[in-house]
């Protein structure tokens, strides 16, 4: 029996997820020696070859499998050279007289890891597919639309039930931001969850291998034997395509009412910057050839993700320079405009997104659309006063430096401060409302659900409620880019506010 590491909801981040010592029983497993000995099988090898694993345990691997296709197998092996990668062979005629299977191959350690399913009846192309899944990607304008695409495209090849694209945000926990869906199923648009739902390991592990199906929820996994090997280890799976997964994330997908899964890691810039999250409500299991084309789709997309982000951070900081050009040129004609704070906050609030904007200049105060009120508005240019020493000043909750900000954080949680002098101290303030303000919970995707040894949190609603609590009373956090956009507009301000002072004091004299 596999050996069973106690988990639940509050160690699930230590759970050795790649070492579980369990696969799916949709296939079978041999790892051997580098000498070609059978080190060990899993415990499903007969319902496949009709050889039992003690018929082959410590046996030469000829013992099992057929000549040709170890010539094979040891042919494409050399092509890995030991690379963290996985190998496939498809159709391969393994047993004499058995139908072909579809055959991934890595290594382990010192063990080669051979991984076998039946071949797929009607094999695809996968180079022509993926091809033809980039080139509608490339046709598409706009980052909401191309990831919407891309869910459209891994829907297509995968023909699960329910695509999604999960983003994750500073914090790791993560949003759906884009869908594609059977016609009929609620959408799950727009829903948030705490980064505890895809645990650190889980997430360090699909940088690594960036693939994973759970073809039918309900199966019982079928353990390895021996679980550890004579130096006493057990077997690293993490490239594993067979590999079984955590019970809690089985009772999680079981909760949700999903009888497949399979996700394929967004890898931007070497971090995970999302999944495609792929539910199935009957079990599924797409072939070999269809998984490795999704798998490879999802790396040409994570390139073209890529590109489109850089190039979108570009435009961006380009446009926050321009916003800056036109309104120092303007103030510089008519600095009276400096006094008109609904012409200010449009001008900035055009360079960087805000709910609302308070502006305190000369001693004068103006507040435009969603901010505290004249008091609390004193508060926080006083706080100000204290903290932003000249800087850019931004956090994603006044209330931890203010307490009192607490009873505006559904209207203004979170701020952006620009000072435009030092004395007296003048500010253009962004803020932006709690997050959960914007937030839908799309439809009702969790029906009522008979809940498992782990209790009802192991459920996309209570999720949202995890998440929820996590970012009570934050804004949208300010990006590195709209930082630096505010204070390139600081920079700028300070130099016309000087000429201007310049030029004043030229005409008293
Ligand atoms: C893994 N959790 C995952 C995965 C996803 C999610 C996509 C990747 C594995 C897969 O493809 O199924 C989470 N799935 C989601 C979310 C949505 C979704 C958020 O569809 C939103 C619509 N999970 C929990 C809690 C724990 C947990 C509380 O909710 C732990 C206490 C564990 N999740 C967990 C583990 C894995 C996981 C251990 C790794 C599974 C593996 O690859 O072995």
């Amino acid at each position: 029996q596999a050996e069973a590491f106690a988990v639940d909801l509050s160690n699930c981040d230590r759970e050795p997820i790649h070492i579980l010592g369990i696969i799916q029983p949709f296939g079978f497993l041999v790892a051997i020696t580098p000498d070609w000995m059978v080190a060990r099988v899993s415990e499903n090898i007969d319902q496949f070859t009709g050889m039992a694993a003690h018929d082959v345990l410590g046996q030469p691997l000829t013992h099992l499998l057929d000549r040709e296709a170890i010539h094979t197998i040891r042919n494409r092996l050399t092509t890995l050279r030991g690379a963290d990668a996985v190998e496939r062979i498809f159709a391969l005629p393994l047993l004499a007289g058995k139908p072909p299977f579809d055959v991934a191959l890595h290594f382990a350690g010192r063990e080669i890891v051979i991984e076998a399913e039946p071949a797929a009846l009607e094999p695809i192309e996968a180079t022509s597919v993926v091809r033809s899944m980039i080139g509608r990607l490339q046709q598409v304008e706009g980052l909401p639309a191309f990831l919407r695409e891309g869910a459209r495209q891994v829907r297509a090849i995968t023909g699960f039930d329910r695509v999604m694209v999960y983003r994750f945000d500073a914090q790791e926990s993560g949003e759906v931001v884009a869908e594609s869906a059977r016609h009929g199923i609620d959408s799950f648009l727009g829903l948030h969850y705490p980064a505890s739902d895809i645990p650190a390991q889980a997430r360090q592990l699909y940088l690594r291998n960036t693939f994973r199906v759970i073809a039918d929820v309900g199966s019982t996994p079928v353990p390895l034997l021996p679980q550890r090997d004579p130096d006493g280890l057990l077997l690293d799976q993490s490239l594993s395509v067979l590999r079984a997964v955590s019970p809690i994330h089985i009772e999680y997908l079981h909760n949700m009412g999903v009888c497949a899964s399979l996700s394929i890691s967004i890898v931007v810039g070497g971090k995970l910057w999302g999944l495609f999250a792929c539910h199935h409500y009957s079990p599924r299991l797409p072939s070999m050839a269809a998984r490795s084309a999704a798998e490879l789709f999802g790396q040409m997309f994570s390139l073209m993700l890529d590109a489109r982000e850089n190039a979108q951070a570009r435009e961006y900081e380009a446009r926050g320079r321009a916003v800056t050009d036109r309104l120092l040129a303007t103030v510089a004609q008519d600095n009276d405009l400096l006094d008109n704070p609904q012409w200010l906050a449009d001008v900035i609030g055009d360079a960087i997104p805000a709910d609302g904007i308070g502006v305190h200049v000369r001693g004068q105060t103006s507040l435009v659309g969603l901010t505290p009120n004249d008091d609390q508005f004193d508060s926080i240019v006083r706080l100000l006063n204290r903290v932003s020493s000249g800087q850019v000043f931004a956090t994603e909750t006044i209330a931890k430096m203010l307490p009192a900000a607490a009873d505006h954080a559904d209207v203004a949680a979170g701020m952006l401060a620009i000072p435009l002098s030092r004395e007296p101290r003048d500010y253009i303030v962004l803020f932006r409302a709690e997050r959960l303000r914007e937030v839908r919970w799309g439809g009702k995707p969790e029906k009522e659900m008979v809940h498992g040894p782990n209790g009802p949190r192991l459920t996309p609603r209570k999720s949202f409620e995890a998440w929820a609590q996590l970012v009570k009373g934050t804004c949208q956090p300010f990006t590195p880019a709209e930082r630096r956009v505010a204070e390139a507009l600081r920079v700028g301000m300070l130099e016309v506010l000087v000429r201007l002072a310049e030029t004043a004091g030229v005409e008293r004299a």
